[in-house]
């Protein structure tokens, strides 16, 4: 009898929160679909502009999403949601009473909520941005690692661990960073982390490919992953156990995405028309179809289980173990819209008459289309807001701020006579995790398979690889001499990638997250080759857009490299250093501004208005120089200081970067002896004496009052007709624009083509260089051509 009652009321709670779920899937269907049309068409347009949105994308969507953040999301997980699906999410917040009105309204302008979901934009709480469609969902599995190593280090408790979930675009499987992070993800053996794809068969373009159908749950399968396709809703295996329903089934599994697409389209009348015509005389299906008006039949057909609430929480509820778990949702894009299944409705807006037959059909008062519940009735209206602020979500309390981790005063730079920046890097890590001071606890390194050749070896060799099992260094057991260990346990500190740079930054991505997304801060340090910044360029953006904070050391760098050659030599990178917002780019040229710079990027990272810094090394050894004072170092850390102060007046300086300091240096004694008082700029960072320049002019343009920059007091001291010759590594742009600073005439040296492979005398010599080089760039300045 007791379990009669019990069994009768989680019967009826489970209709009760199926009813509020589907009922919160027409509000965010309706909300979404609104806030879209206000922009469009409701706001006032300025420019002319098309603002955008995706109301097909959303509506695919919103019973994965009702289901999942009213009823499935516990307190800890975290979510990257489909960036087309933005609106959805700020209508879920807008329910639980954490987005305004004033701010859908301006969805898509300035200060309203943003097209696609922004950690740092958006007011509401966003776990990951997403944009760049694969990358958001590729996060949420290093997050999970990111997560596990948490645990293993004592920074997180078990019982707080979340699930990482994605809900993500069916074309999105297209990425091939899709691919490359389930394969480090397999190696990882990665826990906790939910794939949602809305399976709606339809991309930007148009229906998406059928022969891909069945190969997605092979290949998840294959990395570990359970796979639950949640293809029917319940209407439909309603029908499918009536007489005609086992032909009706294989009929829709077997129908090409473009048909199923186009049928949707057409609506009830087509179904009809077409499964007769298919399976018409099969027995059963003339009855069962003709027990459904077109409306019905429509409906059926479309009662896909990405839009059936109970499918949904049931396949959610298959999957509360810690395997990874990827959800098949099938779905319609444009689900209970005019355009819904037509191929171009990917940035289709519906036109006023349509929207205004949907709030009708809604039962919702003109002027009431903001109401949260409107058009719900009273009742109904007080349930659900019960319901919503009685799910996980609704009752989530703020976490506490990462507490921040101190600092060493000074790091020590190594005192060898002759070193290169990349072997000073490695030193001083290994000194660091040497010396037990705490906040090498919470460095972790990560390197895409180049941690030996990027001088990260000392610091593994010391902390270990992280590894949730034990990883026994085979070699090592085997008395074979090797200088590098390779053993792995929960306590290691470096996450050793595969080759694929685009998980390097998705990794620094997750791990420079750790502070606001888990309440626990890592100082995260990646290893590169300085070219294949180049491969992983997006999840690089990716990850500082969000505002991850890491440390990118990239190295070698150049022409520099020598014998590797053009294939391995960079270029750009100092223009992408340049231009990258959230990471600030030094290239360092001797082992004390090394220490420097990585003990400036310890604090930066965990700065309120900091962020990430990138290192461009090289390995090529130079004698190292004697410090009178530590004067310089002010100067340094804001971008450049004078290694020969000019005299006052000076007709000319050199301004270098990074390894040409004996180049520079060379030169400049060969100069001296014609042009006294020749000023010898070191450039330590390019990109912060450009950003205060720019910031100077800004904050004019603005009216507001700045400081000379430092660029420009730098430079004061020379003669306003003075030369200025620049050299770098790298493309010289980086550095001709110094000139500008005052009006100077200049000469950049740098490399703008491929290079050869050769030893450093012939490349600085036929890549212009040498001292030589710099000596006839300032003959040209002041003999003119
Ligand atoms: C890296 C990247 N390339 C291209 C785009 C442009 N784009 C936006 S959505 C989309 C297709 C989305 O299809 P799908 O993932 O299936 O989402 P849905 O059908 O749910 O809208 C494309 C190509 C993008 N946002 N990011
Ligand atoms: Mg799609």
């Amino acid at each position: 009898m007791a379990q009669a009652v019990l069994e009768r009321s989680e019967t009826t709670d489970r209709s009760e929160t199926v009813a509020a779920l589907e009922a919160l899937d027409t509000r965010l269907r309706w909300l979404s679909a609104w806030t879209i049309h206000n922009a469009n068409h409701l706001r006032e347009s300025r420019d002319g502009l098309k603002v955008g949105g995706h109301q097909a994308s959303c509506a695919s969507m919103t019973a994965i999403m009702s289901a999942l953040y009213f009823h499935a999301l516990g307190p800890n997980d975290k979510v990257a949601v489909k960036p087309h699906a933005g609106p959805v999410l700020h209508a879920i917040y807008y329910l639980l009473g954490q987005q305004t009105r004033e701010k859908l309204e301006k969805f898509r302008g300035l200060g309203g909520a943003q097209s696609y979901p922004s950690r740092t934009k958006d007011t509401i709480p966003v776990d990951f941005s997403t944009g760049s469609v694969g990358l958001g969902v590729a996060v949420t599995a290093f997050a999970s690692l990111v997560q596990d190593y948490l645990i293993a280090h004592g920074q997180l408790a078990e019982a707080d661990a979340g699930r990482m979930i994605a809900l993500m675009g069916d074309a999105e499987l297209d990425e091939g960073n899709i691919y490359e992070c389930l394969i480090e993800a397999y190696k990882h053996s990665i826990r906790n982390c939910w794939w949602i794809v809305d399976y709606n068969r339809q991309s930007l373009d148009a229906t998406t490919a059928d022969r891909m159908f069945d190969r997605f749950d092979d290949i998840f399968a294959t990395c570990g992953w359970r796979v639950l396709t949640l293809k029917h809703g319940r209407h439909q295996r309603a029908a499918f156990a009536k007489p005609g329903g086992a032909a009706l089934r294989d009929w829709i599994d077997n129908c090409p995405n473009a048909d199923f697409a186009a049928l949707t389209y057409q609506g009830g009348a087509a179904w009809r028309a077409r499964l007769l015509r298919d399976i018409g005389a099969e027995p059963g299906v003339a009855d069962l179809i003709a027990a459904h008006d077109d409306e019905a039949l429509a409906q059926l057909m479309t009662n896909l289980g990405g839009h059936c609430i109970e499918t949904l929480l049931d396949a959610f509820a298959a999957a509360a173990d810690d395997t990874p778990t990827l959800f098949i949702a099938y779905t319609v894009k444009g689900y209970g819209l005019p355009f819904a299944g037509h191929k171009d409705n990917h940035a289709g807006l519906m036109n006023p008459g349509q929207i205004e037959g949907l709030r009708a059909s809604l039962n919702i008062a003109e002027g009431e289309e903001w109401e949260p519940y409107a058009g719900v009735g009273d009742n109904l209206a007080e349930r659900l807001r019960a319901f919503v602020s009685a799910s996980p979500l609704g009752r989530a309390v703020a976490k506490a701020k990462a507490e921040p981790v101190p600092v060493p005063a000074r790091l020590q730079a190594p005192d060898n006579a002759e070193q290169s920046t990349q072997a000073a890097f490695g030193r001083i890590l290994f000194d660091l995790a040497k010396s037990g001071h705490p906040m090498a606890d919470r460095i972790v390194t990560t390197s895409p398979d180049v941690t030996v050749s990027t001088n990260l070896g000392a610091f593994v060799n010391l902390r270990g690889l992280f590894r949730r099992g034990e990883l026994t260094d085979v070699f090592q057991a085997a008395k074979i001499p090797s200088a590098q260990k390779w053993t792995g346990h929960k306590a290691g500190q470096h996450i050793e990638l595969g080759i694929a740079e685009n998980n390097l930054f998705l990794m620094l991505t997750a791990l420079g997250l750790s502070a606001p997304v888990f309440g626990s801060r890592l100082l995260p340090i990646g290893t590169v080759y300085d070219p294949f910044i180049s491969r992983g360029l997006d999840a690089l953006n990716y990850g500082c857009y969000q505002d991850a904070r890491f440390l990118l050391v990239a190295t070698p760098a150049g022409v520099t490299l020598g014998p590797e050659g053009g294939a391995h030599q960079s270029i750009n990178t100092p223009l992408i250093g340049m231009g990258q917002p959230g990471l600030t780019y030094f290239e360092p040229s001797y082992a004390d501004e090394v220490a420097l710079l990585m003990r400036f990027a310890f604090e930066h990272m965990q700065a309120d208005d900091g962020g990430s810094v990138y290192l461009r090394l090289s390995t090529r050894s130079i004698p190292q120089i004697e410090r009178e004072d530590r004067a310089w170092e002010a100067d340094a850390l804001r971008g450049g200081y004078w290694l020969k102060q000019p005299a006052p007046g000076a007709e000319a300086a050199i301004a270098f970067a990074g390894a040409l300091a004996p180049e520079a240096l060379k030169a400049w004694e060969i100069l001296s002896e014609d042009l006294p008082g020749l000023g010898l700029l070191s450039v330590t960072s390019a990109d912060l004496l450009h950003r205060g320049w720019s910031a100077r002019r800004n904050a004019r343009w603005r009216g507001e009052t700045a400081g000379v920059s430092h660029v420009e007091r730098l430079l004061s001291p020379l003669a306003a007709d003075a030369g200025l010759i620049t050299v770098i590594d790298g493309s010289p742009s980086a550095l001709s624009w110094l000139g500008g600073v005052r009006g100077m005439r200049t000469s950049a040296l740098g490399i703008d083509r491929f290079g050869q492979t050769g030893d450093l005398d012939d490349l600085y010599r036929l890549y212009r260089l040498d001292a030589d080089a710099i000596v006839e760039a300032a003959a040209d300045l002041f003999l003119g051509d």
